[in-house]
């Protein structure tokens, strides 16, 4: 249930729980560091809602995106708005809970992206800039700490073509490069947006072993965002 504290409609209970949001390119790793987390304790992992994007009620929006952005671009971020809200606001019974991105990636990393490259319409950009500022002024998405998972473009267009999606099998370096740069200038050079709360980077071009020993190494500062 939503109630009302300082004017943003709140999740009751929710207040006292750490919000840890999993950030970083297309395919680097984010599912990996979640699936290792989710093995601990008082930690519930939320995982993206991809699968939704690729059905909702039988049509595949991300499918559509990447086949003709300009025409199904706002389409897919509207929807992507939709479950991100969703899986922000959803109760949890653990303590801490970690999830993969954030309604503010979607908008200020994605969305970004298709109206900068001139891909989608001023009027979509628009009407979805007005969604996003509705919902960040209306309602209260809390998140303690953003583990931003630092990869060179090439290292995930080297794991997208292993992975083998086949809506992604369209997707070129440049466009991972240009998710890179405004990654960059969110939450390192601290240029475009704001922060919804402080960044842990944690280096992401190396073996999934290495990765994996890496999550160990940062496991205290990562679960110190629950001690806020
Ligand atoms: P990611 O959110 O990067 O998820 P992933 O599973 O590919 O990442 P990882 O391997 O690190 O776990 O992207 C899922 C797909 O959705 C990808 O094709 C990019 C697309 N996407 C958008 O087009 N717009 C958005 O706002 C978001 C969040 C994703
Ligand atoms: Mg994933």
């Amino acid at each position: 249930m939503l109630s009302s504290s300082q004017g943003k409609l709140v999740r009751n209970g929710e207040e006292k729980k750490a919000v840890i949001c999993i950030e970083g390119n297309i395919a680097s790793g984010k599912t990996t560091c979640l699936e290792y987390f989710s093995k601990t304790n008082n930690i519930e992992v939320l995982t993206e809602p991809v699968s939704k994007w690729r059905n909702v009620r039988g049509h595949n929006p991300l499918g559509l995106m990447y086949q003709d952005p300009t025409r199904w671009g706002l389409t897919l971020q509207t929807y992507i708005q939709l479950t991100m809200l969703d899986r922000h606001l959803s109760p949890t019974s653990a303590p801490v809970r970690m999830m993969e991105r954030s309604i503010y990636s979607a908008k200020n990393i994605f969305v970004e992206n298709l109206f900068k490259s001139g891909k989608m319409p001023e009027v979509d950009f628009a009407v979805l800039s007005e969604w996003f500022d509705w919902i960040t002024h209306n309602i209260a998405i809390p998140v303690d700490l953003i583990v931003y998972l630092q990869t060179s473009p090439h290292t995930c267009f080297e794991r997208l073509k292993d992975r083998c999606r086949e809506e992604e099998k369209v997707i070129p370096m440049e466009y991972l490069e240009a998710i890179h740069k405004l990654y960059e200038d969110w939450l390192i050079n601290q240029t475009t947006f704001p922060l919804p709360a402080p960044v842990l980077v944690i280096s992401a071009d190396h073996d999934r072993q290495k990765m994996l020993h890496q999550y160990e190494e940062n496991r205290e500062k990562i679960l110190a965002a629950s001690h806020v």
